[in-house]
């Protein structure tokens, strides 16, 4: 029988001495059940029959196999597992090739170095991805990668997740050749030269990993400085220090260590931040018709627009750059000129494209200069005459069916969208600083846009390389309003007797990458000071108010980095606290009447986190955003969340909504205009039901 189906995702075809065995299981030929199944039955098959002389593995589709099944994590495992399973192709007296194709990746080079040669078709990118889903290589990885490319880069490799190209995994000995073609074709061909011994084959189990203590101690010491908090990088040092022993000892290390780490709370959070950054855009409103993307106005050359600039400059789309003034324009691509750079030193941008990159920016005094774009987005400050003057005489200029957005980070976009005649064009695109780097994209519906605006919206994120995610008009949509009501915890916090580093410090060991107050000192403590000013009128009589110690500091004119002190002083070295706050904080405290007390940080972080959740848990409520992972994916993506931790709302399950009323309802007993249940909390305590479940339901 020259072809024989052995299931769904496994054929075998026999051609003479060759015996090839199919992969085929879209759209990235993971790992299923079936596919371990099939591909163990198909090595036995072959070597019961012993006619071929040499099994060449390949696969079907876009790509060899991108790793293990990752649906099936947390699930009870089911035989065969993946590293008995390499093992036994390890171990067939028929040599194996592997024909490997677009992205070999986790437990698919983990296949390719158990087979006795690989070949690499051009493009061919290999990786070991596991550690950004909170787990190490568990099927060999760190066991017969160091054997082949020495214990450095095999820590890098597991460590970083960074895909490697063709060349670097040929020199690295990853890899045995590179060859042009379709993966049946250079099947068929490098397994004719196995049996010709024109491509050697050898056992990876065979070759022996220079033991490297130096590299080892190294990194551990630098993960324990700047890694503490995370369980997956300590424990790939370790698996990879057992790679100098026997093979079998090493896998054992590797099986124990990587089934500890798939119990952990970090490897859910992180593979939940994975399905949800697929899943956000993942909606009716992302899909059908758009409109064209092929030039693309940008209003105003301050940081943000600069930084909306240099990202679509950077995915190759032209850029009209306008702004009022001679000096603003030259900021304007003083500042994109640098970003570029940035990106060159960075690695995102080859040095000979840049000069070519920027020559697709196009600066302006005009405004005419929009009249022939397919989108604008305007990225002035925020003041809502300024916007309607600037929509008003778009309205007037820009091409029928041309796109109007606005970068607004709270304004009402409606309100903008009605001093035009073209309502159903205008949009919301929030971009989050640096915007050339940040991932999130809030896409903002006003009551009018028109579906294909808003799917144009999402071909926007997918061609920036960005997160989208659907947010309702509110203001300051999903992540300004969820931070505007947390923030607040911070400085009651302080008010109350925390220091702002002990409130940093804490939340840094929870994860974040800089706790509230470095964070306000980088973004510019004169911002949240306008915006406590601006909202002044209007504020709640009954809230009580925590922008005083702000304010004083603000007074000083300490705005944060920019003008050297915040609430840290910035001289060369680390930053260190500004001793002048303590005093402005006791003098608030003084003239509050607070008597100030102990914290622990366990209670800086609950609480902080519970607010966090409380006006998250309202975002979803009022429907501001469409399912609780849309606001976790914001958090991951533009507010620098831990993904560990998965999002504020997967979070939020890891303690339960019982046990959050029952916080909030202590907290409220000093505060109970702050602290106040929201209803879907209370629901979801009484149904005994999940953020998780309403994402399903979604
Ligand atoms: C591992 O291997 C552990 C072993 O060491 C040990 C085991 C014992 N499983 O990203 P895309 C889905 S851990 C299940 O949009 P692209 C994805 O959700 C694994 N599903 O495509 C999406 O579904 P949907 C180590 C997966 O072309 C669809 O495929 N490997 C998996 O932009 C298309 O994905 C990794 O971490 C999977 N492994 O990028 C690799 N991978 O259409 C993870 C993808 O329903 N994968 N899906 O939304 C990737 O990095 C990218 O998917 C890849 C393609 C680069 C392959």
């Amino acid at each position: 029988m020259p072809t024989e189906k052995i299931n769904e995702n496994i054929m075998i075809e026999r051609k003479g001495d060759i015996a090839l065995i199919c992969i085929d299981n879209p759209p990235v030929n993971a790992f299923g059940l079936a596919v371990r199944k099939g591909l163990q039955d198909a090595i036995a098959k072959l070597n019961a029959e012993g006619t071929a002389k040499v099994i060449a593995i390949y696969c079907a589709g876009r790509t060899f196999v991108a790793g293990a099944d990752i649906k099936e994590f947390g699930k009870p495992p089911q035989p065969p597992a993946l590293p008995d399973l390499l093992n036994e192709v390890e171990a067939s007296a028929i040599p194996v090739l592997s024909i490997m194709h677009g992205t070999a990746l986790g437990g698919g080079l983990e296949l390719g170095i158990a087979t006795h040669a690989r070949v690499g078709i051009e493009g061919l990118r290999v990786g070991l991805p596991e550690i950004h889903l909170g787990l190490l290589p568990g099927a060999g990885g760190t066991q017969r990668v160091p054997r082949l490319t020495g214990i450095p880069f095999a820590l890098d490799m597991c460590l970083s997740g960074r895909q490697v190209g063709a060349k670097e995994a040929l020199e690295k000995r990853l890899i045995d050749r590179i060859d042009a073609g379709t993966p049946y074709d250079v099947a068929l061909q490098a397994a004719a030269d196995v049996i010709s011994g024109d491509l050697q084959t050898r056992h990876t189990d065979q070759i022996d990993t220079t033991p490297d203590d130096k590299a080892l101690e190294d990194t551990a010491a630098m993960l324990k400085a700047k890694q503490a908090h995370l369980f997956a990088p300590h424990k790939v040092v370790e698996a990879v220090a057992a790679s100098t022993g026997p093979l079998t000892e090493g896998l054992a290390v590797e099986r124990k260590v990587f089934m500890d780490a798939m119990q952990t709370p970090q490897r859910a959070g992180m593979i939940h931040a994975f399905f949800g950054e697929r899943a956000v855009s993942n909606i009716p409103e992302a899909k059908g018709d758009t409109r064209p993307l092929d030039k693309i106005g940008v209003i105003g050359g301050g940081t943000m627009g600069s930084g909306i600039a240099t990202s679509c400059l950077l995915s190759g789309i032209p850029v009209r750059l306008i702004e009022v003034a001679v000096e603003g324009l030259e900021r304007g691509v003083n500042t994109i000129t640098k970003n570029l750079d940035g990106a060159v030193s960075r690695g995102k941008l080859s040095a000979d494209k840049r000069d070519a990159t920027l020559a697709m920016l196009e600066p302006s005094l005009e405004m005419e200069a929009l009249a022939d774009v397919d989108l604008v987005i305007e990225a002035v400050f925020e003041q809502m005459d300024v916007k309607k003057d600037i929509f008003g005489e778009l309205d007037g200029i820009c091409k029928k069916g041309a796109i109007l957005a606005s970068n607004t980070s709270y304004l009402d976009i409606n309100e903008i969208a009605d001093c035009t005649s073209r309502s159903e064009d205008v949009i919301g695109l929030h971009f989050f600083s640096p915007a050339h780097v940040m991932r999130l994209l809030e896409i903002v519906q006003g009551a009018k846009t028109a579906p294909d605006v808003l799917a144009t919206g999402f071909a926007l994120a997918k061609k920036l390389k960005k997160v989208g995610v659907l947010a309702q008009v509110c203001d300051g949509f999903i992540g300004n309003r969820i931070l505007a009501h947390y923030g607040k915890t911070a400085s009651y916090l302080v008010l109350d007797g925390a220091s702002p580093q002990q409130v940093d410090n804490a939340l840094e060991r929870f994860g974040f990458a800089m706790g509230p107050h470095k964070v306000g000192d980088l973004a510019g403590l004169d911002i949240g000071w306008m915006t406590r000013k601006r909202k002044a009128e209007t504020r709640d009589p009954n809230e009580r108010y925590a922008g005083d110690v702000a304010d004083r500091i603000c007074e000083n004119g300490w705005f944060g980095r920019k003008t050297g002190k915040g609430y840290y002083v910035y001289d060369a070295g680390a930053p260190v606290p500004n001793e002048a706050v303590a005093t402005i904080i006791d003098e608030v405290r003084a003239a509050n009447g607070i008597t100030p007390r102990q914290f622990t940080d366990e209670e800086i972080v609950d609480r902080y986190m519970t607010a966090m959740i409380v006006e998250a848990a309202r975002v979803v409520e009022d429907g501001t955003a469409k399912r609780p992972l849309d606001v976790d994916m914001v958090f991951l993506f533009g507010y620098g969340f831990p993904r560990h931790r998965g999002g504020p709302l997967h979070y939020a399950d890891t303690i339960g909504a019982v046990e959050l009323v029952k916080r909030i309802e202590t907290y409220a007993k000093e505060d109970p205009n702050y602290w106040q249940v929201p209803d879907l909390l209370r629901k979801m305590a009484a149904d005994a039901t999940s953020f998780a479940d309403l994402n399903k339901e979604a």
